[in-house]
């Protein structure tokens, strides 16, 4: 296994992967940089405020502000994710990473200087840009890895996104830390540090590769996606890509490329869809973000005595699991997978609330709190963290692809922006009993995945969307035997 591993891990495919996951590791950058320096920022704001309006801020509106800079974020991913569509046709798959970097440089202009002009609105104007950036990127990059790489490896290149991301957060909070640059005078620099990534990848993208599934499909030219599989692959015969290729191609031809609203309105569809933002509403309203987003303040709360370095601590865990789900992601199937991460978590956020509940009673609890929110991290992980991604990438061929990621992005971002917005007031109502909203949520994703999510691993679209047919017409039974339908997409009439 580990000597077919190193045949088809060329050094260029290594090249390209980790190039385009710099863009993963701005999206996780900008998610964790906001957490750790909370006080010292909204102090910033309380300055600025005081000194135009000769007043200290209320609480009400420092709450507003602070929920808006960090969810704000979110808005901007919503519209970022909205256009991947637009860009990767149009300009290929890594012009467009390209392109977003400019957006990477404007906002780290808005964020490191808005303490010099002392304007929070401008703290504010970057957030919003960094996100459209990142909702760009987060559409860019697995489309590119998956993409150039092989089959068999496309699982597991495929969490190296997640793998930048979970990077991004813990190389933000670490940063974050008072003595390195989470202090008054450096917090600027801790939010503008996104240049050098940028930088980086503007420099080395240009030496990578188009994917060569665009070249052939997009833009008709064969010999040129020849030439670089030939790269990637490091063999000299890739006639079985470039035969897979084509094959996606004639079935896109038949299929017609597919809208959004097309995506809702066709039976074929119908289903896919629906488990695809069910599963990224899974992800995003396991309460994970509160915890990348807030955790310091939560940790505060659970009366840790030095709750960055929890936060780290959480960080780290998040990579570890992370590597962990690198190797068991191909092993295992997706479905067990997520729903491990779905029941974990649920199991942790009991733990947690138990532990922030007997906080007064009982002083060890402080630790069991750390513990919980550790465990639900990893869980997070194992399952919901990586897994829809997959799933919505091989429930989908290229035809509807492009809408569906959209959908899903969509879902994912706007469920983002609620938790990032919400969680605190949310917070301030039900005091330690906040994670229980989340429990009931995990719960719920569990029972749907149960039920309604199949099994993609190693199956063609045919057979996936066959099972859904089958689903649909006979009620619950499913997914077991996929082999046995050998249907053709085309030949639906609803198409
Ligand atoms: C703002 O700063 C002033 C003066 O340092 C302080 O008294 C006040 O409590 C602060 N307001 C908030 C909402 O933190
Ligand atoms: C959804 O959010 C998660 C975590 O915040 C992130 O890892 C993922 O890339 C996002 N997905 C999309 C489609 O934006």
């Amino acid at each position: 296994m580990s000597l077919v591993l190193f045949v088809i891990l060329t050094p260029q495919l290594i090249m390209a992967v980790g190039t385009a996951v710099i863009g993963s590791f701005q999206f996780g950058y900008n998610t964790g940089v906001i957490n750790a320096p909370q006080n010292i920022i909204e102090s910033f704001y309380n300055e600025t405020w005081t000194s135009r309006f000769s007043e200290s801020i209320p609480q009400s509106t420092l709450t507003a502000l602070w929920s808006l800079s960090v969810a704000i974020f979110s808005v901007g991913g919503m519209f970022g994710s909205f256009s991947v569509g637009l860009f990767v046709n149009q300009f290929g798959r890594r012009n467009s990473m390209l392109m977003a970097n400019v957006l990477a440089f404007i906002a780290v202009i808005f964020m490191g200087f808005s303490k010099l002009a002392a304007s929070f609105e401008m703290l504010i104007i970057g957030r919003f840009i960094v996100g459209i950036y990142s909702g760009l990127s987060t559409g860019f990059v697995p489309l590119y890895v998956e993409e150039i790489s092989p089959t068999s490896l496309r699982g597991a290149l495929g969490t190296l996104h997640q793998l930048g991301v979970v990077i991004g957060i813990l190389m933000a909070q670490i940063f974050g830390i008072e003595s390195i640059m989470g202090n008054a005078s450096l917090w600027p620099l801790l939010l503008g540090f996104t240049l050098l990534p940028a930088v980086l990848q503007c420099a080395l993208l240009p030496l990578c590769p188009e994917s060569p599934r665009y070249l052939l499909i997009n833009c008709n030219e064969e010999s040129k996606a020849r030439s670089i599989l030939l790269k990637l692959r490091g063999t000299d015969d890739v006639s079985e890509d470039i035969q897979e290729m084509k094959e996606e191609s004639q079935q896109m031809m038949r299929e017609k490329k597919v809208t959004i609203p097309e995506l809702f309105r066709s039976p074929v569809y119908r289903q896919p869809i629906v488990v695809a933002i069910m599963l990224h509403l899974s992800q995003q309203l396991s309460g994970i973000n509160a915890v990348f987003y807030y955790s310091t303040r939560i940790f505060e709360r659970a009366g840790v005595s030095q709750p960055v370095y929890a936060t780290i601590g959480a960080g780290v865990v998040n990579t570890a699991f992370t590597v962990v789900s690198l190797f068991v992601v191909e092993r295992m199937g997706r479905r067990p997978l997520h729903l491990i991460g779905l029941m974990g978590m649920a199991v942790s956020a009991v733990f947690l609330t138990v532990a922030m509940a007997l906080l007064d009673q009982i002083r060890w609890m402080s630790y069991m709190s750390v513990v919980a929110i550790f465990s639900f991290v990893a869980f997070f992980e194992i399952g919901p963290g990586p897994i829809p991604w997959f799933i919505v990438a091989e429930l989908f061929s290229q035809g509807p692809r492009p809408a569906a990621i959209a959908v899903a992005g969509f879902s994912n971002w706007s469920a983002n922006f609620l938790v990032g917005m919400c969680f605190p007031y949310v917070e301030q109502l039900c005091g330690p009993y906040v994670f229980i909203i989340f429990t009931v949520m995990l719960l719920g994703f569990f029972v749907f995945t149960y039920f309604k999510v199949p099994e993609t691993r190693g199956r063609t679209f045919d057979e996936i969307a066959a099972g859904f047919r089958q689903s649909a017409g006979q009620g619950a039974d499913k997914y077991s035997a996929p082999e046995e339908f050998n249907t053709l997409r085309g030949d639906d009439p609803d198409l």
